[in-house]
């Protein structure tokens, strides 16, 4: 989650320059048979962040949330937050894709969502909250995803920011607005939903209980685009058009931006999303697991007493033999499993290759099955699209994992970009500065972080080792194809 004041320093050539003021971990919370956000905690430490940002000597103008989409909490007709939200990996969706692909059909599913099934999307939270016949269902007065419910926390002001809207699987992106009639047929209510504003949209400014609580003078809140993602995808620093990026993070979501939604039968089958970002723009992107994988090995390690820093992690990695053993990230059984370094050695003796033997032979087949992974993806959102891409823009907290950057590279033979790490907190500065007429459209914002933030390149190997990337790209194109054959996965 980021929250950034926007401030901007006028030099010869203007720059932007970011200061990091708060940093505060988030853990979901097993309660029961359900994984939840600490919310109160979130909001806490939010308005940690402001207090420390005046405290610091700052005048911040406005300020705005970002955050991970799919999520959200309900209120009850005195505004009051219903239960405490559910983290999008709980397993109560488990099941619940095939359940609602079955009932209204999967091509229409997807050609009125735009997103590729993932078991987390609103829609199938809230589902699955029906069958369990939730009351919060009854008794909810509106539906607010995360970013929202913190600015409704900070403001008193209900709201819908589009990009996240489009994360819901709720959202109807070619008819452009929620799905009615799709409610209706899942018996889920519709007038919980409020319209969607544009990322830019001032919302409302600090309530005066929020500004007498931390000793601050009001300050605007901003709508910007509060889907982490989007915040990222707008702060690229691309120079051309057309051009493909990769946000890493928790997860890998590699895509590329569109004027409109791209509805067609390949993507449905390919398993694309379409997502909204600033200015009416969609993003076809696919969600790939991500650093997600390696974080649950290092928590588990760490859980048996093994603590490791991620540049350890990366050192063993960088002297484990290449090559050895490839997992398929998107397979469902690593999404929230108990033991993920376990899970991973079964994978493998489920696929009759040689289980991982070291903690640097784990590290290394996560990343090197991570980069093939986008090579494909790469490849794939190139035939969607028509398009060819000369290299891939990695942005996000991932991209301080350099070997992650270097094998990606060579995986898909092709530059890569690195640069910036706080992308998402980049761009939800972008739209304030554009809210506040500081520049005057994202085009000049890109600009802006090109001549603020430097890349550094990562250049596929020479040709003679190609021959080895390939090979390795070939093995795990088969180990996928054997994958889904055998409904593994
Ligand atoms: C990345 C992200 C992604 C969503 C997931 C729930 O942080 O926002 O775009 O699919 O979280």
């Amino acid at each position: 989650m980021h929250l950034q004041s926007s401030g901007l320093a006028e030099e010869a050539v203007r720059k932007l320059r970011i200061t990091e003021i708060h940093r505060f971990p988030n853990h979901p919370v097993q309660i029961g048979r359900h994984l939840h956000w600490d919310t109160p905690m979130l909001l806490q430490e939010i308005k940690n962040g402001i207090r420390k940002a005046f405290q610091a000597g700052y005048e911040p103008q406005s300020c705005a949330i970002d955050t991970w989409g799919v999520d959200f909490g309900l209120l009850d007709r005195n505004g009051e937050l219903l239960g405490i939200p559910y983290h999008y990996r709980d397993r109560q969706t488990e099941g619940v894709v095939e359940e609602v692909s079955a009932l209204v059909g999967s091509e229409r599913l997807f050609r009125e969502s735009g997103l590729q099934f993932m078991p987390f999307n609103t829609i199938y939270q809230l589902y699955a909250m029906k069958k369990a016949a939730s009351p919060k269902l009854d008794v909810a007065d509106t539906l607010l995803l995360t970013p929202d419910l913190m600015n409704y926390f900070l403001t008193g002001k209900r709201c819908c920011e589009f990009s996240m809207a489009t994360t819901t699987g709720l959202y109807d992106p070619g008819r452009g607005g929620w799905n009615v009639q799709l409610l209706e047929e899942l018996g889920l209510r519709s007038d919980m939903f409020l319209e969607p504003v544009s990322p830019g949209t001032v919302i409302g400014s600090l309530t005066s209980e929020v500004c007498a609580e931390l000793g601050v003078p009001p300050m605007n809140v901003v709508a910007v685009a509060s889907h982490d993602t989007e915040s990222a995808a707008a702060a690229v620093p691309a120079s051309s058009a057309s051009f493909a990026y990769l946000v890493s993070g928790t997860w890998s979501l590699l895509g590329t931006q569109m004027p409109a939604p791209l509805l067609t039968s390949s993507v449905f089958e390919h398993q694309f999303s379409n997502e909204g970002g600033v200015d009416g723009n969609y993003h076809l992107l696919k969600n790939i697991m991500g650093l997600w994988i390696l974080q649950e090995c290092k928590r588990k390690w760490e859980q048996d007493g093994r603590s490791f820093t991620y540049a350890e992690l990366i050192e063993l990695a960088e002297v484990a033999e290449p090559l050895r053993t490839l997992i398929d990230p998107d397979a469902l059984r690593f999404m929230n499993p108990p033991d993920m370094p376990e899970e991973i050695r079964s994978y493998c003796r489920d696929n009759g290759q040689l289980e991982p033997d070291s903690v640097g032979s784990m590290v290394r087949c996560i990343l090197e099955s991570l980069a093939f992974r986008y090579r494909q993806v790469l490849e794939q959102a190139e035939m969607l699209t028509g398009s060819k891409f000369a290299g891939l823009h990695m942005v996000g907290g991932g991209i301080q994992n350099e070997l992650l950057c270097a094998l990606t590279a060579n995986a898909i033979g092709r530059p890569v970009w690195a640069g910036p790490v706080e992308a998402s907190a980049i761009g939800n500065v972008l739209v304030q500065l554009r809210t506040s007429g500081h520049i005057n459209d994202m085009r000049e914002g890109q600009e802006l972080v090109r001549a603020s933030f430097p890349q550094h390149i990562y250049e596929p190997d020479e040709a003679e080792r190609r021959a080895v990337w390939e090979a390795g790209y070939t093995r795990y194109l088969r180990l996928i194809e054997s994958d889904i054959r055998s409904g593994a996965g």
